[in-house]
């Protein structure tokens, strides 16, 4: 299932004129401002945002799952629908992919395929949070904080694997996120647990090659948990500051009590160059893996603030950080859902650009919050879809993604070609 460019421009054609008079009049109101219109709408062009693997199936909850038929039944078929959404908004152009769901096979043959779709193979994730069929010992009790050391060993190997599939495809970061933690109070030495972990994570960060980084994940709680080995954003930085410049923390948008303030700890870390990634969703009271920007966009907005108040060249930064989606999706289509994620994440991009940073800054040193305020929400409430629209267009994708993907029966197509028991691996 391929989109061709010929359809993508017939679309193009036809949005056109309703394009027209929203994009003159932003582009009159920025220029206004002083604002380089064309410069701004190559950045928000060259913005990618990686897709998991993981996330082209239904998700479900923990009581169910409601299969929404021509899900991928396997690698070649996950690149495949990726290379969709890269085709619908030129900005999904990497994928994340989890060992040992998508263990390429044929290595030569995948990155042949995603070539043809234009795709690069963002940060690997292994998987120490469940049991294979094939593995050895159990990772019930945790893996690399195992208090027995061959269950440490097996977890550390696996890593090591992962790295190995990763550079194959052209990956240049391993994600580790851990389910280690405890059931019930007393159950675990917590300095021990922390240790041990500290300890594995060496022997993995040895090998990685000296062009990838390591990005440990963090996240507070599981039900029926009742602690995490790497809890918050201060383990992930206190372990990644002892294994050295390649390790970084990486914020999942979800991994946080309500109400924290992510914006701040983005700050932080981005200033201790410790900002290794993102896994952008959306959540209400928990990891939800909601559409990102579907509740908190305000938020989504003052991340990409605080980002780029605290750099001098917005195209290092969108370089020098993995941006990958981490959802899963029960009632919606995953790649409507996935649309609308990326959608969203550059729309806080493209507004966080808007900030006039230099008034900001005379507003905070002359200690002014109605202007400080003023200032943001001037940006924030700015309309910026056109700009997208723009950036889409002249970079030969469409301007309505989803539009098209429903005009073409993408979704129905894909049932025919696959039917509708195909269950993708993953969340
Ligand atoms: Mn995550």
């Amino acid at each position: 299932m391929r989109i061709t460019q010929q359809q993508i421009s017939e679309h193009n054609k036809n949005a056109r004129d309703a394009h027209e008079s929203p994009f003159a009049f932003i582009g009159e109101e920025l220029e206004k401002k002083g604002i380089d219109v064309d410069l701004l709408i190559n950045q928000i062009a060259i913005f990618q945002v990686a897709i998991p693997s993981w996330a082209l199936g239904a998700g479900g909850t923990r009581f169910g799952r409601f299969p929404i038929g021509g899900e991928p039944g396997n690698l070649e078929e996950k690149i495949s629908d990726v290379g969709i959404l890269h085709a619908l908004n030129r900005s999904s152009g990497a994928i994340s992919l989890h060992i040992p769901w998508d263990i390429p096979e044929d290595t030569a043959a995948i990155k042949e395929l995603a070539r043809e779709h234009d795709l690069v193979f963002d940060a690997v994730n292994s998987n120490t949070f469940q049991d294979q069929d094939d593995q050895e010992y159990s990772y019930k009790f945790g893996s690399l904080s195992h208090t027995d050391k061959a269950v440490r060993q097996q977890a550390i190997e696996h890593n090591i694997e992962v790295i190995q599939y990763g550079e194959a495809l052209g990956s240049k970061a391993l994600t580790v996120w851990l389910a280690d933690g405890s059931n019930f109070p007393g159950q675990q030495n917590f300095r021990k647990a922390l240790k041990r972990t500290s300890e594995s994570l060496q022997e993995i960060y040895a090998e990685l090659p000296s062009d990838w980084e390591m990005l440990i994940e963090y996240k507070p709680y599981e039900p029926n948990f009742y602690s995490m080995v790497i809890p918050d954003w201060g383990t992930s930085l206190l372990l990644a500051n002892k294994l050295g410049d390649q390790a970084q923390t990486l914020v999942d948008l979800g991994h946080h009590l309500p109400n924290t303030n992510i914006e701040q700890i983005v700050a932080t870390l981005f200033l201790e160059k410790k900002l290794g990634g993102f896994h952008f969703n959306d959540s209400k009271y928990g990891d939800d893996d909601l559409t990102t920007g579907s509740i908190k966009p305000f938020q989504l907005f003052l991340i990409f603030n605080e980002l780029i108040d605290g750099t001098d060249d917005c195209d290092d930064l969108v370089e020098s950080i993995a941006w990958m989606i981490d959802a899963s999706h029960n009632v919606k289509d995953p790649l409507e859902d996935l649309l609308q994620s990326v959608e969203a994440i550059k729309k806080a991009y493209a507004k966080a650009l808007l900030v006039d940073r230099k008034r900001l800054e005379e507003a905070r040193e002359s200690n002014d919050p109605t202007g400080a305020q003023s200032i943001l929400q001037d940006a924030f409430q700015t309309d910026v879809r056109p700009l997208l629209r723009e950036a889409r267009m002249r970079d030969k994708a469409a301007a309505d993604p989803i539009g098209l993907y429903r005009d073409l029966d993408i979704r129905k197509q894909l049932i025919e070609e696959r039917g509708t028991e195909t269950i993708a691996t993953g969340l």
